[in-house]
C-alpha cells in the first residue's frame, strides 16, 4: 500500500508570500496545498512543520476524508484560521495526489462537471470615479462579464480595495498601513459611483462592490437600499462576518443580494447565515475553510437553502487554491460566481499551470489531479518578506474594521 513518504512547507515571497504544502508518497506521486493567511503565514508554517507533518508520515494517502477527521477532531482546539488552513493544506494535497493515482482531473472525482466553464468576477478601482469608470471599460473590453468596483472616497484619502500597480495588494507594508476611515463619507459617496459606472455601462454585466466588513447592520440596510437602483450582483462584507444574527436586520431591509463568508473557516461558522437564508452567496474558500473536502460539504449544505457558492480569489490565494476552486466550482450544482484576481508574473514563474481564462470564464485544467506544479527551484529566488495587511482607523484615531 502507497504510504506518505514526505511532507515539505515551503515559503517564498514571488510577488506575495505564499505558504505551499508538498506531499509526496511511497510510490513517488506528490501532491500540492496552499496553506497561506495573508499577514499571519508563519503560523500556518510552524502549524504544519511542527505539529501536522510528524503525523502524517507513514498514513494512507487515500484516507482524504479519515484525514480530515482524524486532523479536525484529533487537534481538540476546534476551527480558527490558522488550524482550518493547515488542515485544508493537507486536504488539498490529498485531492491533488488521489486524482493523479486515478489518471484524472479532480472535478471528475467530484462528480463531473455541471457547467461549461466558471463565471469569474475581477476587480476594477480608481481613485475617483473617472479613473474607475476608465478601469471598469478595460476590464468589459478583456471580455469579462462581471466587475467589482471600488473608489477611494474622497474628502477621507484612502478606502479598502484601492490597486496602486496592475493588481490589487492590500498587504504592502513592513508594518501595518494605517488608513482613515468615516463612514458617512463613505455612505454618501459610494452610491453614487456605483450609480455612475451603471450610467455609462448599462446593465448588460454584473456589478459587485466590497463593503469590507465596514458598516454596522443599520448602516448596511441603508446602502443596501440606496444601490438598489443599480441592481448589484451582490454587496460583499456589508458588516463584520463574525456576527451571523446582524444578518437578519440587514436582509429584511433590502433586495440588494449579500454575499459573505471570505473570513470564516468552518461550516459552523456559517450555519445560521445559511440556514436561515440571511446571504445569497457563501465565500468560503477551499484555503481557509479546511479544504475540499470541508469546502464541499458548506456548498452542500448552502445548496439545500438555495445559496450559491462565491468563492474568494483574491492575489492571497496562491495558484493551487485556485485550481482547486475552479475543479469545485465547476461542478457543484450551486455554483453563482468565482473571484478572479489573477496573479503576479513572479507568482506564476513557481506555480505552473492551472486554470485558463477565456470569454470571463475560468476552465479547469485537464491534467490528473489539480494540475499546478510548483518549481522548488524557482522558489530560492524569491525569499520570505513579511507584509502585513493595512489597519482602519476613524477620523477620531480609534480603531475600525479593515
Ligand atoms: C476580496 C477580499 C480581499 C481581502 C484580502 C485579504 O474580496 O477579494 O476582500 O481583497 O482583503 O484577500 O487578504
Ligand atoms: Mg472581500
Amino acid at each position: 500500500m502507497s504510504r506518505i513518504e514526505r511532507a515539505e512547507v515551503f515559503v517564498a515571497s514571488p510577488g506575495r508570500t505564499f505558504v505551499t504544502l508538498r506531499i509526496t508518497t511511497s510510490d513517488g506521486v506528490v501532491g500540492l496545498g496552499d496553506a497561506t493567511l495573508n499577514g499571519r503565514e508563519l503560523a500556518v508554517a510552524s502549524y504544519l512543520r511542527d505539529h501536522l507533518v510528524p503525523l502524517l508520515v507513514g498514513k494512507d494517502p487515500a484516507r482524504i476524508e479519515d484525514m480530515w477527521q482524524y486532523l479536525y477532531k484529533g487537534a481538540y482546539w476546534r476551527r480558527g484560521p490558522v488550524t482550518m488552513t493547515a488542515i485544508a493544506a493537507v486536504d488539498t494535497a490529498l485531492w491533488d495526489i488521489k486524482g493523479k493515482v486515478a489518471g484524472l482531473p479532480v472535478y471528475q472525482l467530484l462528480g463531473g462537471r455541471s457547467r461549461d466553464g466558471v463565471l469569474v468576477y475581477s476587480h476594477a478601482s480608481g481613485r475617483d470615479t473617472a479613473e474607475l469608470l476608465d478601469d471598469v471599460e478595460r476590464f468589459l473590453a478583456l471580455g469579462y462579464r462581471a466587475v467589482r468596483a471600488q473608489a477611494a472616497v474622497p474628502e477621507v484619502g484612502g478606502t479598502y480595495g484601492i490597486r496602486k500597480g496592475t493588481l490589487y495588494e492590500p498587504a504592502a507594508t513592513a508594518l501595518p498601513d494605517e488608513q482613515p476611515w468615516d463612514t458617512e463619507a463613505y455612505l454618501n459617496f459610494a452610491p453614487t459611483y456605483l450609480e455612475a459606472v451603471r450610467e455609462r455601462f448599462g446593465f448588460g454585466f454584473h456589478l459587485l462592490h466590497d463593503v469590507h466588513h465596514r458598516l454596522t447592520p443599520l448602516e448596511a440596510a441603508r446602502f443596501g437600499k440606496a444601490v438598489e437602483p443599480c441592481r448589484l450582483f451582490w454587496m460583499e462584507d456589508p458588516t463584520p462576518a463574525e456576527n451571523q444574527e446582524a444578518f437578519r436586520l440587514i436582509r429584511q431591509h433590502t433586495t440588494t443580494p449579500i454575499a459573505t463568508g471570505e473570513v470564516l473557516n468552518s461550516i459552523w461558522d456559517v450555519q445560521t447565515l445559511i440556514t436561515e437564508q440571511l446571504i445569497d452567496y457563501v465565500r468560503t474558500t477551499v484555503v481557509h475553510a479546511g479544504g475540499v473536502t470541508h469546502l464541499r460539504r458548506i456548498f452542500d449544505l448552502a445548496a439545500l437553502y438555495g445559496v450559491r457558492t462565491g468563492s474568494h480569489g483574491a492575489t492571497d490565494l496562491s495558484p493551487v487554491s485556485m485550481a482547486a476552486a475552479v475543479h469545485l466550482d465547476v461542478a457543484v450544482p450551486n455554483f453563482g460566481i468565482q473571484e478572479y484576481m489573477g496573479h503576479a508574473e513572479e507568482t506564476l514563474e513557481v506555480f505552473r499551470g492551472g486554470p485558463t481564462l477565456a470569454d470571463g470564464m475560468l476552465h479547469p485544467s485537464e491534467v490528473p489531479g489539480l494540475g499546478v506544479e510548483y518549481d522548488e527551484k524557482a522558489a530560492e529566488r524569491f525569499p520570505y518578506q513579511a507584509r502585513y495587511l493595512p489597519v482602519a482607523r476613524r477620523l477620531d484615531g480609534s480603531v475600525h474594521d479593515w
